[in-house]
């Protein structure tokens, strides 16, 4: 606890660094902003909101370009803008609301060789200077300059030009891409987002910066206590180094050694301090590595606002909370993973308070949060992760500065004042039903040469009997389920590394986390599982309940780690969900 405490008081001694960062950033050249479309910020900035593009009478049409740009470091940034140049909008729809959104690929080969080759997924080959590219739904081409969209958390069906990204794949020659889809009528509302799942490519694009947030509208529907709020939609992203060669800050209160895992990033050294695997940003404000000035956030005195929370990292787990004069304060959780916590009416107070949230990459949390008091700075952090000794560094930070100013601009957004109850679900309660089977599935690393534990990771998600290999889209898939039941999955890891268990198409309950209940009235979609070591009796495990009820989750779709190397590097499994007679009769 000492520790902790002398780290916080360092964090706040980091704001003194802030204008000497943000001073050697301008030093740059100024032919950079205008090179970089991807608008790079100054360390120690305000903290921007993300444009909101709202549907208007059930409709949504948005134009978005990737593009891509290499720093003077040598780091490769991605970034989503709109013909107008808005990037990373934050997209807007009610439920039942139609998105059209046409994807332009501009991205160029830059930088060093990717570490993979292109490589294909499915369909025919072509001819390298064939003009006219194959179809992007059967194209399977996946290179570092392929890219698609996955709209993480929606119940939507992975069909192409909806949620698929297990054959389409968009290239720089292509026409503008269709994704064109509904949202559920009874989609929670929520934080949702999209970001690309190019197989053996998504760390890198989504490292460089590539994602956004999708709000499925009515949060204040389900939690009434958010009625009338401001709300500011926050994302945090991880991105490469600023300083790779630097010690780390004298501030801290140990300075451990620097240590690598086998992914060539920082490796997790246990004390909470010392160089994280990434930098962190805000909104794209880089917050970096030794000093982390924070960047700046103003709210009114004492105001309560509705904080939108993405973890839109590629390897990063955070571990968020907010200090006032270094005392934690309490955050009112009202979401997590888009699903308010009263979405089944099983969680009447809507709201559990917590004065740390832990959010593996890819998972939302949406907590209200009351402004700091009159002169007094708030100050917005994650606390370290236990990674395990497989894992990566991430250690303790700062994020941001909360500053109480009578004069802070409202956040552009702010929750309906008098909403409509939501609609409790039709469906029986997830946790009520009775699974029709148990499947057991673990995650696991093994060197590509078992002889040298020195050459390249390979990463498995293994269904338990089957043989662990790398993902390969072309395989059938590892497990068939039916549309209209339930499972129960216990997901094991056996490797000596944090996992975040994430799968496409639907939501689900967390029933026994290391062994124990946990009798959670709320659904998630991606979920953390602790490492293992050689001191443990049993592998630890979660056991979910996971939900194929739903008429858009028939198909054939991913589940996989959340750690974005992990899954490029062959943690991903393909599960085919079949249509029920009655869904076939209705064309599903
Ligand atoms: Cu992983």
């Amino acid at each position: 606890m000492k520790n902790l405490i002398l780290a916080f008081a360092c964090l706040l001694c980091a704001q003194q660094h802030a204008n000497l960062s943000a001073q050697h950033l301008d030093d740059a050249p100024s032919s950079r902003t205008a090179q970089n479309p991807c608008a790079p910020k100054s360390p120690g900035s305000a903290v921007p909101e993300p444009d909101d593009l709202r549907s208007r009478n059930g409709e949504l049409t948005v134009d978005l370009t990737i593009r891509n740009y290499v720093e003077p470091g040598g780091s490769v940034r991605y970034c989503y803008i709109t013909s107008d140049n808005k990037e990373a909008p934050t997209l807007r729809l009610n439920p039942g609301d139609l998105l059209i959104l046409n994807l332009k690929n501009d991205l160029i080969e830059i930088g060093p060789p990717a570490n993979l080759p292109a490589h294909r997924h499915m369909g025919h080959e072509k001819k390298k200077d064939e003009k006219r590219t194959a179809d992007p739904c059967m194209s399977g081409m996946m290179s570092a300059i392929s890219t698609n969209l996955h709209f993480h958390g929606l119940t939507i069906p992975p069909v192409c030009h909806q949620d698929d990204v297990l054959n389409t794949s968009i290239q720089p020659r292509d026409e503008p891409f269709q994704y064109r889809f509904r949202i559920p009528a009874d989609e929670p509302p929520g934080l949702y987002w999209y970001h690309p799942h190019i197989h053996g490519f998504s760390k890198a694009q989504v490292l460089g910066g590539a994602s956004g947030a999708l709000i499925v509208e009515g949060i204040e529907r389900a939690a009434r206590q958010v009625a009338g709020l401001p709300e500011r939609v926050v994302i945090i992203r991880d991105r490469d180094l600023l300083n790779p060669d630097a010690p780390p800050s004298k501030s801290e209160p140990v300075i451990p050694k620097m240590l690598l895992d086998r992914d060539g990033d920082a490796a997790n050294n246990g004390t909470g301090f010392g160089k994280p695997a990434k930098d962190l940003s805000i909104n794209y404000v880089p917050v970096p590595y030794p000093d982390y000035p924070p960047a700046v956030i103003e709210m009114k005195p004492g105001e309560r606002q509705l904080w939108r929370v993405l973890n839109a990292s590629a390897i990063t787990y955070l571990n968020l909370a907010v200090l006032f004069n270094r005392v934690p304060q309490q955050l009112g959780l009202v979401a997590l993973d888009g699903v308010p916590l009263n979405q089944s009416g099983k969680f009447p107070d809507s709201i559990s308070w917590q004065t740390h949230l832990g959010v593996p990459p890819g998972s939302r949390v949406e907590f209200i949060l009351t402004g700091p008091p009159l002169k007094t700075t708030g100050l917005f952090v994650t606390r370290t992760v236990d990674t395990g000794p497989g894992g990566e560094n991430d250690p303790n930070r700062a994020i941001a500065l909360i500053k109480a100013s009578a004069d802070a601009p409202e956040p552009h957004s702010i929750l309906g004042a008098t909403p409509a109850p939501l609609p409790l679900p039709t469906s029986t309660w997830l946790g009520d039903v009775a699974p029709v089977r148990t499947r057991r599935l673990y995650f696991s690393e093994m060197p590509t040469n078992p002889d040298d534990p020195n050459s390249p990771t390979e990463f498995y998600l293994t269904v338990d009997g089957q043989t662990p290999v790398v993902f390969d889209p072309s395989a059938p898939p590892s497990i068939v389920a039916e549309q209209g039941t339930v499972e129960d999955w216990i997901i094991e890891n056996r490797s000596n590394e944090l996992h975040a268990f994430h799968i496409h198409q639907l939501h689900f309950l967390l029933l026994d986390y290391l062994g124990k209940p946990v009798n959670e009235p709320f659904l998630r979609d991606t979920v953390n599982v602790p490492y293992f070591t050689d001191r443990a009796l049993t592998y630890p495990s979660v056991r979910l309940r996971m939900d194929f009820r739903d008429p858009n989750t028939v198909g054939t779709f991913l589940y996989h780690c959340h750690l974005l190397e992990h899954e490029d590097g062959g943690m991903m499994g393909l599960i085919r969900v079949e249509p029920t007679h009655k869904s076939l009769a209705s064309g599903q």
